[in-house]
């Protein structure tokens, strides 16, 4: 909207070592867009503070998930960067939208009774307007086009409901965006409980594999992979075990599903769950190498964030002051 290109926003929590789900599901799909639209890919820490943090480890994160932006393919000369609680009018904006929210949508928000359920003794107020900040991170550069996995579908179509609300009481504001949701990797789920989400915060470490998992660790994992009974290497709904194990596989190879059940046809499962542990290792051994030397250049890092905040701010700043003149707010005559 404020230059000729079109835009894409996205965000990871820095809530916990990445996972294969979030590379898959979404960083993985970033950086298709990053010639045709003005891209912003957010460290979104002012969300990971809803369920309680370390701040050493919450920092030394937010750190680490900015690298993997990098080692995924992310240019930051291409895309803007950067770190949501460095640009202030995330939290302004967000405060705004809880003010168009309603307290029923936000009690239907099934994310917010999952946490609720694993994090019963803290329940606080921000896990529940979660999604009236995640409205704000989108509405604020005018996006178009939100990639992520299925799981937050449900946050995007509250974003569009609050957009069009704000609209239509005071006049074209925002733009309404829409979600994008990858064909194949949108729900990678659990090993060990297939027909659960994988979850970065998941307590179970041989359900997860995450995007720095060593060689060994990755096939290891797969190697105790929860299957079905009997033997058949088909992608079924009675097989959820099997079925994420051949979307895994299919992922990380670019073949389909077909080609892949063709590949194995007649295999045991053992040898199965050994290729397809392979090919996910031989696929993430460059960014977990890219990731190493990232990380050895802190100065390079901090760089990147400061230029991504000035960016983000710069664009910020004219929604949030269009937001508070339609709002009625004044603005003080320095
Ligand atoms: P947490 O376990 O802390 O709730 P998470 O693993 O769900 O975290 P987020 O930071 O909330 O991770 O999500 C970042 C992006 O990754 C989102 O676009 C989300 O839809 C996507 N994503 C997360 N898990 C999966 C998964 N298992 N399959 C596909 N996409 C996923
Ligand atoms: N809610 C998302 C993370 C997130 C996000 C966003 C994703 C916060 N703000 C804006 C896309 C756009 C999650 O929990 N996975």
């Amino acid at each position: 909207m404020y230059n000729d290109k079109k835009v894409v926003f996205s965000g990871v929590q820095p809530s916990g070592n990445l996972t294969i789900g979030n590379y898959l599901g979404a960083i993985r799909n970033f950086s298709a867009f990053s010639n045709e639209y003005h891209c912003y890919y957010c460290v979104v820490d002012m969300h990971a503070i809803t369920v309680r943090q370390n701040p050493a480890e919450l920092r030394r994160r937010t750190y680490e998930t900015l690298a993997l932006y990098m080692a995924c393919g992310l240019d930051p000369e291409k895309n803007t960067l950067f770190v949501q609680s460095h640009v202030p009018q995330h939290a302004e904006l967000g405060w705004v939208l809880d003010c168009y929210t309603m307290f029923g949508e936000l009690s239907r928000m099934t994310q917010f009774k999952d946490k609720s359920a694993k994090n019963a003794d803290n329940i606080n107020a921000g896990l529940f307007t979660y999604p009236s900040l995640m409205a704000a991170d989108i509405l604020l550069y005018q996006t178009e086009l939100v990639p992520v996995g299925i799981d937050q579908k449900q946050h995007l179509e509250l974003a569009r409901d609050i957009a069009n609300r704000f609209n239509q009481i005071y006049g074209e504001t925002f733009v309404v965006p829409e979600g994008f949701i990858p064909k194949e990797g949108a729900k990678i789920c659990s090993l060990q409980d297939p027909t659960k989400k994988m979850s970065k915060s998941d307590t179970n470490e041989n359900a997860v594999v995450r995007i720095l998992d060593s060689k060994d660790d990755i096939i290891r994992k797969f190697k105790r992979a929860v299957t079905d009974s009997n033997n058949e290497i088909i992608f079924s709904l009675e097989k959820p075990g099997i079925s994420n194990l051949l979307t895994i596989y299919s992922c990380v190879t670019d073949k389909t599903i077909a080609e892949a059940e063709r590949e194995f046809a007649g295999m045991g499962y053992g040898d199965f769950k050994l290729a397809v542990g392979e090919a996910v290792a031989d696929n993430l051994a460059p960014v977990r190498a890219e990731f190493a030397r990232l990380m050895a250049d802190k100065a390079y890092l901090e760089a990147t964030m400061a230029k991504g905040a000035d960016e983000a701010f710069r664009n910020a700043r004219r929604t949030m002051s269009k937001v508070k003149r339609k709002i009625g707010f004044t603005e003080p005559k320095h």
